[in-house]
Formats: C-alpha cells, sequence, structure tokens
C-alpha cells in the first residue's frame, strides 16, 4: 500500500483550513474575515444545493413553480439573493451590502454591522438555468475603518481597493475560485463531505492563450479595436496558429475556462452599448482582481479595469480579461487608434 499517497489523500486542505492558516500570519487578526468568508462559503453551498435541483423543478416545484403543497416557489436568482443577504448581514461582519438583485444598497443595521463592504451577484448567468449551463455568484469585498457610519462612497471605490475577490461556478462540479489578495486558490466542493477542498492550487493564466470569447452576435456594432483583434484571431498574419473560439454567455463559466486555458474573454463596448453590458462592481471589478492575481491583465478599453472609480453601483463598463500577452494586445490597438 502506497501510505504516502493514502497521506496525499487523507489529508485534505478545507477551505475553513486554509483560511485560517492564512489568518494565523497576521497574529494581529480577530478572525473577522475568516468568519464572513464562512458564511459566503455557505450561500454557496445553500445555492449550489438549489441549482442542483433546478432540472427537477417541475417534478418537485422550484425556481417559479409550484411545489406539492401548491405554494409558489422563488426563482432561483430571487431565492440566491436571498440566501446571500441573510448569510452576510448574519455574519455580524458586514456594513454595506450591493447585489444584482437589488436596486439600491442594502445598509445593516447598526447592532449587526461590521467592517466589511460586500458586492456580489448571487446567481450570474441565470438566463442559463433552465438549460442546466454552469452558472455561479461572484463577490468582491472592500474592506472600511469606520464601520460606523456606513456610506454609499464606501462601495464607490476603484477595484484595486477590494481585500478579496472570488466567485463560485456552478457546473459538472461545484468550484469556488478564491483570492484574498496572494495569488488564487480554487476549491472544489467534496458532496459527501459537505467541504470546499483546495483542488487548484496558486492559479496561474498561461501568458498567451490559444482561445478567445466573445458574443460575436454583436460584431456589427463593435468598435474599431475589438474588430481588429478579433479579426487577428482568426486570420492571424504572424503564422501563428487562429485561435478557437468558446463563448458560453455565463460569465463565470467563461472566465473559469480562461482563468485555467489562457486566452482573452472580452464584452467590448458596441454601438448600443456604449458602456458594455457587464457590471463594474461585483462582474468587472472581481474578475479583474483575480485575474491579476494570477497573473493575467484586466482593461476596459481605456485604463486598468481596477483603476476605474464607479461613480453608481450598478455601472457597466467594457471588459477585456485574460491572458497577459493577449491583453498588451488589445491595449495596444486601442493606444493605436487613439493616436491615430
Ligand atoms: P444573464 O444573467 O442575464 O444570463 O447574463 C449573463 C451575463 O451577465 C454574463 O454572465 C455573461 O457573460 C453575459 O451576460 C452574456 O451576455 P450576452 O448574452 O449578451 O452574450
Amino acid at each position: 500500500m502506497d501510505h504516502a499517497a493514502d497521506a496525499m489523500h487523507t489529508d485534505l486542505m478545507t477551505i475553513t483550513r486554509f483560511v485560517l492558516n492564512e489568518q494565523s500570519k497576521y497574529p494581529e487578526s480577530r478572525g473577522d474575515f475568516s468568519i464572513l468568508l464562512s458564511h459566503i462559503v455557505l450561500g454557496c453551498k445553500f445555492v449550489c444545493a438549489a441549482v442542483n435541483k433546478a432540472g427537477l423543478a417541475k417534478l418537485i416545484g422550484l425556481a417559479g413553480e409550484t411545489n406539492v403543497q401548491g405554494e409558489e416557489q422563488k426563482k432561483l436568482d430571487v431565492l440566491s439573493n436571498e440566501v446571500f443577504v441573510k448569510a452576510l448581514v448574519s455574519s455580524g461582519r458586514t456594513c454595506i451590502l450591493v447585489s444584482e438583485e437589488d436596486e439600491e444598497a442594502i445598509i445593516v443595521e447598526p447592532s449587526k454591522r461590521g467592517k466589511y463592504c460586500v458586492v456580489f451577484d448571487p446567481l450570474d448567468g441565470s438566463s442559463n438555468i433552465d438549460c442546466g449551463v454552469s452558472i455561479g455568484t461572484i463577490f468582491g469585498i472592500y474592506m472600511i475603518k469606520d464601520a460606523g457610519a456606513a456610506r454609499l462612497e464606501d462601495v464607490l471605490q476603484p477595484g484595486k481597493n477590494m481585500v478579496a475577490a472570488g466567485y463560485c461556478m456552478y457546473g459538472s462540479s461545484c468550484t469556488l475560485v478564491l483570492s484574498t489578495g496572494s495569488g488564487v486558490n480554487g476549491f472544489t466542493l467534496d458532496p459527501s463531505l459537505g467541504e470546499f477542498i483546495l483542488t487548484h492550487p496558486d492559479i496561474k493564466i498561461p501568458k498567451k492563450g490559444k482561445i478567445y470569447s466573445v458574443n460575436e452576435g454583436n460584431a456589427k456594432n463593435w468598435d474599431g479595436p475589438t474588430a481588429k483583434f478579433v479579426e487577428k484571431c482568426k486570420f492571424p498574419k504572424d503564422g501563428s496558429p487562429a485561435k478557437s473560439l468558446r463563448y458560453i454567455g455565463s460569465m463565470v463559466a467563461d472566465v473559469h475556462r480562461t482563468l485555467l486555458y489562457g486566452g482573452v474573454f472580452l464584452y467590448p463596448a458596441d454601438k448600443k452599448s456604449p458602456n458594455g453590458k457587464l457590471r463594474v462592481l461585483y462582474e468587472v471589478f472581481p474578475m479583474s482582481f483575480l485575474m491579476e492575481q494570477a497573473g493575467g491583465q484586466s482593461f476596459t478599453g481605456k485604463e486598468r479595469a481596477l483603476d476605474l472609480v464607479p461613480k453608481k453601483i450598478h455601472e457597466r463598463s467594457p471588459i477585456f480579461l485574460g491572458s497577459y500577452d493577449d491583453v498588451e494586445e488589445i491595449k495596444a490597438l486601442y493606444a493605436a487608434e487613439e493616436k491615430a
């Protein structure tokens, strides 16, 4: 029997153990972040369980259907939002929450306040639920100095000020990818244990990729640099092979593949949507944070995405993120256009 291999499989690095290890590097830490994260993890497990049952909705009454008791059930995105809001408020560690599902920011009542602001999309890609495609939760975390005086300005900060960001993908497996500002780590939910286990330590995105990911149906409305970049992906003039196109239409899934296999994901501006489609606070910032932490880049067409200062909580921005060299090419095309 190979005891060494056996030991490897039994010495499981759960996400809780991982975060506590990280926490022990900061002796002054009171564990607030670990507690906040454990509440986010609980939300992810809950949503994962609900998503897994979505295909049975008609049978057992979920997601907008009527259940056996004749009660109208909540849609999965509404349910996920409620789960996360409750989990975050009950952690006692948050003061402001911004959710894709809520028009206004939620200011946590003073007795339950802590020093963290959490911005999140509880169920991104929800238009894919009915066909079983991977969807996910995206989150970003800011820390403020004075939790007593929680103000909206505390979340209208550039993404580079985030202290952590991550996403949980509900796909063929449930995978949570997290960065607390020192690299990126991926954890997979072991359903039999109910624990996220470290399966993708220290993720680094390949410097250059072989895949581009974009909704080409919008091509007729693209600006010059986007059109030129996609043309180069398909018909490279430098003798390199053409890139493959992969597009799921679910940001978490498209970014997850980009992070692991390399390449570039873009949701550019177009004539119909001059600010693109994706939301700055809970889509662009967390994914840009992860990309940079994994050695990639993220660009808005004008600037480094994490430098952007949002003026509104649901603001949108164009986004180009992925392998360092691929994003560098896009930056050069925008710079050339600017010059011209
Ligand atoms: P839904 O939540 O409405 O499915 O939108 C998903 C999303 O915000 C993001 O996850 C995708 O990357 C992007 O929109 C896809 O947009 P297009 O359908 O316009 O390609």
